[in-house]
């Protein structure tokens, strides 16, 4: 099947979110061949990459006394603190090693502002900044978005309900994601908040590949 008006989206496939990277995510290895045979199935490409500044709030490292896993208020927002990861033209921040970039037609770079997390590719968690994804796909008439990636709990949750909010059809490839599951459960229940929203979830045989 060849899906047209539809993109596939590429979530924060980048060194740092694979195992042995900054916040690998486990199992984040075995997505990357299947996100290279998904792509042949669409006319347009797009990859997000999570792209932090050295002093991003995001950091247990930049709150003395903080650490990992920690939440802390910032500016009335609750921000979860990570290690230190995807810090802007590193290795970590780069597309994975293996990724097939040549079909990547444009890239959304998120989570630059020094004060503010992004786990949607379309808002910052403050909802201040449009990444500019929404304006890209309008601009390519995308009416469907289907997303692979990293990491099903945060930046696929966010970036699967923003696409419905913004009124896309939106599917996610669940074996096409692997999550963080810092709660056991997390990644069941945000596929699950997803499938509420509107999301429809397939796997990416379904998509005839
Ligand atoms: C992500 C935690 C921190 C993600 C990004 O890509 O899901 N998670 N930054
Ligand atoms: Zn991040």
């Amino acid at each position: 099947m060849r899906v047209s008006q539809a993109a596939l989206v590429l979530v924060d496939l980048q060194n740092d979110f694979l195992p042995g990277g900054a916040l690998g995510v486990p199992g984040a290895d075995h997505v990357i061949p299947l996100a290279n045979r998904l792509q042949a199935n669409f006319d347009l490409v797009v990859a997000t990459q999570d792209w932090h500044p050295p002093d991003h709030v995001s950091f247990a490292a930049n709150h003395p006394g903080k650490h990992v896993g920690d939440v802390i208020d910032v500016d009335g927002r609750p921000q979860q603190l990570w290690p230190v990861h995807c810090v802007q033209h590193s290795h970590g921040a780069a597309l994975a090693t293996g990724l097939d970039t040549g079909r990547i037609a444009h890239r959304i770079y998120k989570g630059t502002n020094p004060r503010i997390d992004s786990y949607s590719g379309f808002f910052d968690n403050a909802r201040q900044h449009s990444t500019g994804l929404n304006e890209y796909l309008r601009s390519k008439g995308v009416t469907k978005v289907y997303l692979a990636g990293l990491a099903t709990d945060y930046c696929v949750k966010f970036t699967a309900l923003d696409a419905r909010q913004l009124g896309f059809d939106v599917v996610v490839l669940r074996d096409a994601c692997r999550g963080i599951d810092a709660v056991a459960g997390d990644v069941e229940r945000a596929i699950e908040e997803a499938s509420a929203a509107g999301v429809k979830i397939l796997l990416s045989d379904q998509l005839g590949c």
